[in-house]
């Protein structure tokens, strides 16, 4: 482990140790909660609050190597969310190495977290803007999630993101998502046309629906734990809700067959409305995790 990282640990807070793939983890331990954060994009793959089951779900058969996306916990998707002709699906940035910012204990007991990554001739290669990403990450009895995108460059950028948070859920023929009533979405795979929403999400199929001008807070009941866990966000006006089921699911190398009965994800984003920001603007999208009984 490098120095500089031992230099920034924090004693029974913050360690820093060689994970899956010989990945480099950060595991924190604050406010009577746990997280682990990869180095490898930035992506936290474990959060359990205090008196409370693991919330972030990460399958067991990802891949843990270097330009490989994790499959599970929070991937990170920018300069854009989905797909891409001749690129990576979600950009790249969930597919690097990160550096650390800043760890850091906060008055709440709660531990603060800032890794960033800058552009650089291969990132120039996929996308020809410069920038930097600073993703901060609070873990306490809530998690807090910054996803912050600064233009460096000399002209004007538009990019789309994501923080592609996967839930972990007793059972996703039991779970419902609510806060999306009456909020309209893209279907996959025609994302041409719009379809509004009624009622509580049931899954029953696949799901993967981008919902389109919606700010609201979401809530993911799971009768099964039996528990509900809240999304709030800001500066976020997309949000994605995904279960692979059956087909998808087998048809992913990274993933169990069985593994969509026990996820869901519900992603806080900015997709249908990309972000337009000026040389020397920092536009910053927030997401709010807490669960309760
Ligand atoms: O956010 C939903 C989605 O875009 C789905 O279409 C599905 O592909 C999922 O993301 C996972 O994408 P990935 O590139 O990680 O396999």
């Amino acid at each position: 482990m490098n120095s500089d990282l031992r230099a920034r640990e924090l004693p029974g807070v913050a360690t820093f140790a060689d994970g899956p793939g010989g990945l480099t983890v950060l595991d924190l331990h604050a406010a009577g909660a746990e997280a682990r954060i990869f180095l490898h994009g930035a992506q936290l793959t474990h959060w359990q609050p205090p008196r409370h089951e693991p919330v972030i779900f990460t399958s067991a058969h990802s891949l843990y190597q270097e330009g490989k996306a994790i499959r599970g916990g929070v991937p990170v998707c920018f300069p854009w969310f989905g797909p891409r002709d001749g690129q990576p699906a979600h950009g790249f940035v969930r597919n690097k190495g990160w550096d650390v910012e800043s760890v850091r204990q906060r008055e709440d007991g709660s531990v603060r977290v800032t890794l960033v990554t800058k552009s650089d001739p291969a990132t120039h290669a996929r996308w020809p803007h410069d920038f930097i990403a600073r993703l901060s990450y609070t873990v306490a009895d809530t998690l807090t999630m910054e996803l912050e995108v600064e233009n460096t460059s000399a002209s004007r950028f538009e990019f789309s993101e994501a923080l592609h948070t996967y839930f972990i859920v007793g059972d996703a023929r039991e779970a419902t998502v609510t806060g999306l009533d009456g909020t309209k979405y893209r279907d996959f795979p025609d994302r041409s046309k719009l379809t509004l929403q009624s009622g509580p999400i049931h899954f029953t199929e696949e799901v993967d629906r981008v919902y389109v001008d919606t700010k609201a807070t979401c809530v993911l009941h799971d009768p099964v734990i039996g528990r509900r866990i809240v999304v709030e966000k800001s500066d976020s006006d997309t949000t994605t809700v995904w279960n692979p089921w059956i087909a998808k699911s087998a048809a992913l190398a990274d993933f169990g067959d069985d593994e969509w009965q026990r996820m869901v994800c519900i992603e806080t984003v900015n997709a249908e409305n990309s972000i337009s920001l000026d040389p020397g603007n920092r536009h910053c999208m927030t997401a709010r995790i807490s669960v309760q009984k």
